[in-house]
């Protein structure tokens, strides 16, 4: 594909149809394959994923900004084993390259406005990871009723300003080949099912865009911790518009993109155990 297709094709997805979500999860050397949206949700089980869409969430408070739209669990979903203080790669590409024959973009049958790309294509904003208790059968519970605490957070890189795709950790995930954002189960963390909730919140727009996607894990280990309630948010509530990290969404271009170099990552301060 010549150079100049390809930079026609990325401006024209960073505005629109450059969505996604996580498609695969890595978890101590097993790759767990997502919930495949462009298939019939009855067609598929045993997904540690609960069901999402491409399609960005553009307002914290709404009820979507939990597991994305709809977040129910497919059947038969089962829980990931992981132990404690081991790691979960999360990759957000299912690493199509160009020259792909499927091509690098996804259309919704008989559309041509609904496509995305197959890989991550979006730049500024932080990347995070959250998980909660749920108590038991987390096929069963509603995630908006968990309690979440932030287990990992990548913000802007010192030395950087908002405008500067370096900076971001979020560039990294498009490109070719990469293994996507890997984070830490809290070594100290009490076993027990949790629900783990990956989160890249883009700024490039106003309104910004969140990207929630949930899975299922079964903790192991012989931790006993647990973070206190100043850990602990729920999904909606603990954004609003108004966090300085939402709000500032959509200058990455402008004056303020070049010069500002702090952003302060929205939620919790993370629990590491
Ligand atoms: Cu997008």
């Amino acid at each position: 594909m010549k150079q100049s297709t390809i930079a026609a094709i990325a401006c024209l997805a960073s505005s629109v149809f450059a969505h996604g979500g996580v498609y695969t999860y890595t978890i101590d050397g097993v790759d767990y394959p997502g919930y495949k949206f462009t298939e019939p949700p009855e067609s598929q089980s045993n997904l540690i994923q609960r069901r999402w869409y491409y399609w960005p969430v553009e307002d914290p408070l709404s009820p979507n900004v939990t597991c994305s739209y709809d977040g129910s669990a497919v059947k038969d979903t089962y829980h990931a084993p992981v132990k404690a203080g081991d790691t979960i790669t999360a990759s957000w590409s299912n690493n199509l390259t160009w020259d792909d024959p499927n091509g690098p973009f996804y259309c919704e049958p008989g559309s041509t406005r609904d496509c995305f790309y197959r890989r991550w294509y979006h730049f500024y904003g932080p990347l995070m990871a959250y998980m909660a208790d749920c108590g038991g059968d987390c096929s069963t519970v509603d995630p908006a009723a968990l309690k979440w605490f932030k287990i990992a957070e990548e913000g802007l890189k010192p030395g950087f300003t908002l405008g500067d795709t370096a900076g971001w950790e979020q560039s990294a995930l498009s490109r070719p080949g990469t293994k996507g954002w890997s984070v830490t189960v809290p070594k100290s963390l009490k076993p027990g099912n949790y629900m783990i909730r990956h989160e890249i919140l883009m700024i490039e727009l106003m309104p910004p865009q969140f990207y929630p996607t949930c899975g299922q894990l079964k903790v192991e280990g012989s931790g006993t911790a647990t973070p206190s309630e100043d850990y602990l948010v729920k999904f909606p509530g603990a954004y609003s518009m108004e966090d300085p990290g939402i709000a500032i969404s959509g200058v990455v271009y402008g004056e303020l993109g070049r010069n500002t170099t702090e952003y302060i990552i929205p939620g919790p301060k993370v629990w590491t155990g």
